[in-house]
C-alpha cells in the first residue's frame, strides 16, 4: 500500500495551496490568517483555511490507516479518489446538495474542496439540540438524483459498464461488509458495550432472524451494483446551515463520500434512517420526547425526497419500452423494503461495533445504556417487519415504542 507521501501539517499547506495554480486563485497562501486541523472523523485529516480577505478552502488528506485506531489498521489512500470522483458525479447531478471539490492531488490525497466553515455537521448540531429542518429530505432527493443519474436507468451501456469498473472500491467496501454486517453478530474483537448492555449485545448475536437478515443485507450490498452510492450516508456525512434565527436549512450539502462504490441505492437511505433512530435514542434519553418525534419523522421526509426526485427523473429513463410504471413501483418498493434492513444493519453496529456515534457515547452511563438497548431492539424489530408493512411512519412508530420501552433512568 503507498504510504510513502508527506503529510500535511498546519505550518505545509500553504505551500499546497501555492503549488496548485487553481487553489491559489481561491485563498492567498501568503496570507493566511488562519489554518485548523478540524478533521472529527475516523480517517482524515482535514484543514480549515482563511486569508486575509475572509476566504476559505478545506484540504482533505486521506492517511494510509484508520485515523480512529492509529497505524495499526492500514487503509489505502486512493480512497480519495474514489471521494473525488463520487463527489464530481453526484455535484453534476444536483449541485445544490453535494459539496464542489476543486482540486485533487492523487500523490498525496489531498482533496481541496469549499469551505463549509458556516455550516454545523449535521449530527453535531443534532447532538446539541438544534434544528434544521428541510435536512432530510434534501438528503433523500439526492440519494434519488444519484440513484436515477448513475444508473442504466441514464447512462449508456458501455459509459454505465466504464463508471462501474472505475468505482470498484472493495478496501473500503471490505470495511462495511465487516463492521457493518458481520461484526454486530460475529466480533472479530472490534466490539464493546457498557457491562450493563452486554446481554443485549449477546441477545443480538443470537437472535437467528437477525443474523439471518444481516447474511441477506451482506449479500445484497456485495452484489447489487445499481447506482454509485455515498456508502457512508450517516448524519456526519452531511453538511446544514440554516440563517439566524430559523430552523429551516438554506443549505445542505452531503460529503465524505470515499466509501462510494456501485451498490444498492437502499444502502444510503438505510444509514439515514439509522441515524434518526439514533437521534431519538438521544433524544428519549435526554427526556426529550418530542424531539424524539420529530427526529424519527425525517424518515418519512427522507423517503418522500427520494421518492420524488426518482419519480420527476423517471421521465428521462433510457428505455420506456421495458421499464414501464409498475417496474418504478416495484423498484420503489423493493428499496423501501432493502432501507429497513439496511436501517437494522448500521442500528446495530453504531451500538456494538468498532465505530460508534457521539449521539449514544456522550450520553451519561445511566441513560446511554437504555438507549443503546432500545436502539438494538429496535433493529431487531426491523429485520421482522413484514413486506409493505413497513411504511415510514410504523417504523416511526415501532421505534418510538421501542426506544420509550428501553428508556433507563
Ligand atoms: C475503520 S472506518 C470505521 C467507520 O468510519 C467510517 O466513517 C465508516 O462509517 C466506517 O465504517
Ligand atoms: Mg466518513
Amino acid at each position: 500500500m503507498t504510504s510513502d507521501y508527506e503529510f500535511l501539517t498546519v505550518d505545509t499547506v500553504a505551500d499546497h495551496v501555492r503549488s496548485v495554480p487553481a487553489l491559489a486563485q481561491r485563498i492567498d497562501p501568503d496570507h493566511l490568517v488562519s489554518v485548523r486541523e478540524i478533521g472529527d472523523g475516523n480517517l482524515n485529516l482535514v484543514f480549515l483555511l482563511h486569508d486575509a480577505s475572509g476566504r476559505g478552502l478545506i484540504l482533505k488528506q486521506a492517511l494510509p490507516y484508520v485515523r480512529m485506531t492509529g497505524e495499526g489498521w492500514p487503509m489505502t489512500p486512493t480512497r480519495a479518489r474514489f471521494e473525488v470522483d463520487s463527489l464530481r458525479a453526484h455535484h453534476a447531478l444536483l449541485p445544490e446538495h453535494v459539496v464542489e471539490v476543486f482540486h485533487y492531488d492523487p500523490d498525496r490525497f489531498i482533496i481541496a474542496m469549499e469551505d463549509l466553515s458556516d455550516h454545523w455537521v449535521w449530527r453535531a448540531a443534532l447532538n446539541e439540540g438544534l434544528t434544521h429542518d428541510g435536512a432530510a429530505a434534501a438528503m433523500g432527493r439526492y440519494v434519488g438524483a444519484v440513484a436515477f443519474g448513475t444508473s442504466a436507468l441514464t447512462l449508456e451501456r458501455t459509459a454505465l459498464a466504464q463508471a462501474v469498473a472505475a468505482a470498484v472500491n472493495p478496501e473500503l467496501c471490505l470495511i462495511t461488509e465487516d463492521l457493518v454486517f458481520s461484526e454486530p453478530s460475529v466480533d472479530a474483537g472490534r466490539n464493546s458495550v457498557l457491562e450493563q448492555n452486554k446481554p443485549d449485545a449477546d441477545d443480538l448475536a443470537a437472535d437467528e432472524e437477525f443474523v439471518t437478515a444481516m447474511g441477506r443485507a451482506k449479500w445484497l450490498f456485495m452484489t447489487k451494483s445499481e447506482a454509485l452510492i455515498h456508502g457512508d450516508l450517516h448524519t456526519g456525512s452531511v453538511m446544514v446551515h440554516a440563517p439566524e434565527g430559523s430552523t429551516t436549512c438554506d443549505s445542505v450539502k452531503a460529503f465524505d463520500s470515499e466509501f462510494a462504490f456501485y451498490g444498492p441505492v437502499a444502502f444510503d437511505l438505510g444509514a439515514l434512517w439509522a441515524n434518526y433512530v439514533i437521534a431519538a435514542a438521544r433524544a428519549y434519553a435526554l427526556g426529550n420526547a418530542a424531539r424524539a418525534i420529530w427526529a424519527l419523522g425525517m424518515i418519512q421526509q427522507t423517503w418522500d425526497g427520494f421518492e420524488s426526485e426518482f419519480r420527476t427523473r423517471w421521465a428521462d429513463r433510457r428505455d420506456p419500452r421495458v421499464w414501464r410504471e409498475p417496474f418504478l413501483e416495484q423498484l420503489l418498493a423493493t428499496w423501501s423494503e432493502e432501507s429497513r434492513l439496511f436501517a437494522a444493519a448500521e442500528m446495530s453496529r453504531r451500538i456494538v461495533g468498532a465505530a460508534k456515534t457521539k449521539d449514544i457515547e456522550t450520553l451519561p452511563e445511566n441513560v446511554r445504556e437504555g438507549a443503546a438497548r432500545g436502539v438494538l431492539l429496535a433493529a431487531r424489530r426491523f429485520v421482522r417487519i413484514q413486506g409493505a408493512d413497513g411504511t415510514p411512519p410504523y417504523l416511526a412508530g415501532l421505534a418510538a415504542d421501542t426506544l420509550r420501552e428501553s428508556r433507563t433512568s
